[in-house]
């Protein structure tokens, strides 16, 4: 007789993810997983000390500066413009369904009131505010989903040790205990998931610095998952999904993809998808970086990722001063106009049954395909069978019929020409019954 693993196997279904996220899983998480594949657009923001240098979220390991040297530049952080509700309102005209913010970043500093250490933003700067306790108070008004990003690896902390690849010598004594350290995070962690009320979850980032280190996940993750049964966890490792782990993250790649050089091209079935993605080619504030994506670029990012089944997470580096560039504004602003007249093909959908090509890509709501057609200048477009007869083609905009001819190899399109301002050609496609996966 074969074991029930066999089955499976020959089935193409990895046992060890069907059996978490089918018996396992609480069903707090699993709505929770439900959503966070719906909201499939997110604002990512990267604040901090470094802001105030104006040369990224690495500034410190990259001109190597000392931790004295660092600390005393954090003790000028002053972010008087400061204003989550502002920051909020942005979310909510760009049409992200959650946020998730720096709590802490490789350099160490809290960004938020913390007992374990006084290096923290209430403690350390003369601003004395937490700014995170005003986002969520802001994000919880506006119905936005708050999660918190934080840093595994640490450049500041005593107890980070042994030290990882992106050490070097900044003035840290030569020793430390990394129980301590761990016992540091997971403090810290409870801290986030008490006073901050009901987050979305954890971003953890890092960990890749010492992929070999005992990091006692389980322990991290049974704490969370018991402070917030429906927080969840999304681990940017780099790496195929462990349990506990709620969605897979890619960083600067779609699904599968790795232009990066580090992310893997195994895609989880059965866990929601995210791709993290920098407007410019910087996560914390750049004074100098202007290679701003287009509109049209940015727009292509939401379409493919959705069409890859995965979240956009679209990131901004706020200015030290608490104020966000006019170039991260106008580009939000201008996604939350184009989501606004196409945000039915974009939220609460699954990806397609065409994988996303040159031309474009698919997702799917129930028996309704969006073809979105970004990139296409010739009046047929050819597309393998949709899962079921085609009952109907309409534009998104406007209703007008879209004439189609089906035959047992696909079904093609007859688009109308491209408008000359138009950054995406939504067809809704309605099939007949779909064989749902
Ligand atoms: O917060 C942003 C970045 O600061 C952070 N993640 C995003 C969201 C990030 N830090 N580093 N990276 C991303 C890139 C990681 C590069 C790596 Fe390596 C290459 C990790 C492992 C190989 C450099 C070389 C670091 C360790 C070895």
């Amino acid at each position: 007789m074969r074991s029930a693993a066999v089955v499976w196997a020959m089935l193409g279904i990895g046992v060890g993810a069907a059996a978490q996220s089918r018996d396992s899983v609480p069903a707090e998480r699993v709505a929770a997983r439900r959503w966070f594949a719906d909201a499939k657009f997110g604002m990512f923001i990267h604040w901090g000390v470094y802001s105030q240098l104006g040369a990224g979220e690495w500034v410190m390991h990259n001109r190597k500066i000392a931790v004295r040297d660092y600390e005393s530049l954090a003790a000028t952080f002053d972010p008087t413009r400061f204003d989550a509700r502002a920051w909020v309102a942005l979310a909510r005209r760009a049409g992200v369904r959650y946020i998730t913010i720096t709590s802490r970043h490789h350099d160490g500093f809290s960004m938020f009131k913390t007992a374990q250490t006084p290096y923290n933003i209430v403690d350390w700067t003369p601003f004395k505010r937490d700014p995170l306790k005003e986002l969520s108070d802001a994000c919880q008004a506006a119905g936005i989903k708050l999660f918190f990003y934080y840093s595994q690896l640490d450049w500041h902390h005593p107890d980070y040790w042994p030290r990882g690849a992106t050490a070097w010598d900044n003035g840290r004594p030569d020793a430390g205990d990394w129980n301590r350290y761990l016992a540091f995070m997971n403090a810290q962690l409870t801290e986030l998931l008490t006073n901050y009320g009901p987050l979305g979850g954890i971003w953890f980032d890092g960990m890749w610095d010492k992929p070999d280190a005992d990091w006692r996940l389980d322990t991290t993750y049974a704490l969370i998952h018991r402070l917030q049964p429906a927080a969840l966890i999304i681990p940017n490792h780099h790496q195929q999904p462990r349990p506990g782990e709620d969605v897979q993250t890619f960083e600067q790649d779609l699904p599968g993809a790795n232009t990066a050089g580090f992310n893997t091209s195994v895609v989880s079935a059965d866990l929601p998808l995210e791709t993290s993605l920098t407007m410019n080619d910087s996560w914390g504030f750049n004074i100098t970086d202007k290679d701003f994506k287009s509109v049209r670029a940015l727009v292509g990012y939401l379409v493919r990722a959705a069409g890859n089944g995965a979240n956009l997470l679209l990131n901004i580096g706020p200015r030290p001063d608490g104020t966000i560039s006019p170039e991260f504004v106008a580009r939000l602003d201008s996604l939350g106009d184009w989501l606004a007249a196409n945000g039915s093909a974009i939220y609460a959908t699954r990806r397609g049954p065409v994988p996303p090509r040159a031309w474009g890509a698919t997702t799917r709501r129930g028996d309704t395909v969006f073809v979105h057609v970004l990139d296409w200048p010739d009046p047929l477009l050819a597309l393998p069978p949709l899962g079921g007869p085609v009952r109907s083609a309409r534009l998104l905009h406007g209703g007008a019929a879209v004439r189609f001819q089906e035959t047992s190899a696909g079904v093609t399109l007859e688009l109308p020409p491209p408008g000359p301002t138009e950054l995406d050609r939504v067809v809704a496609v309605v099939t007949g019954s779909v064989a749902r996966r």
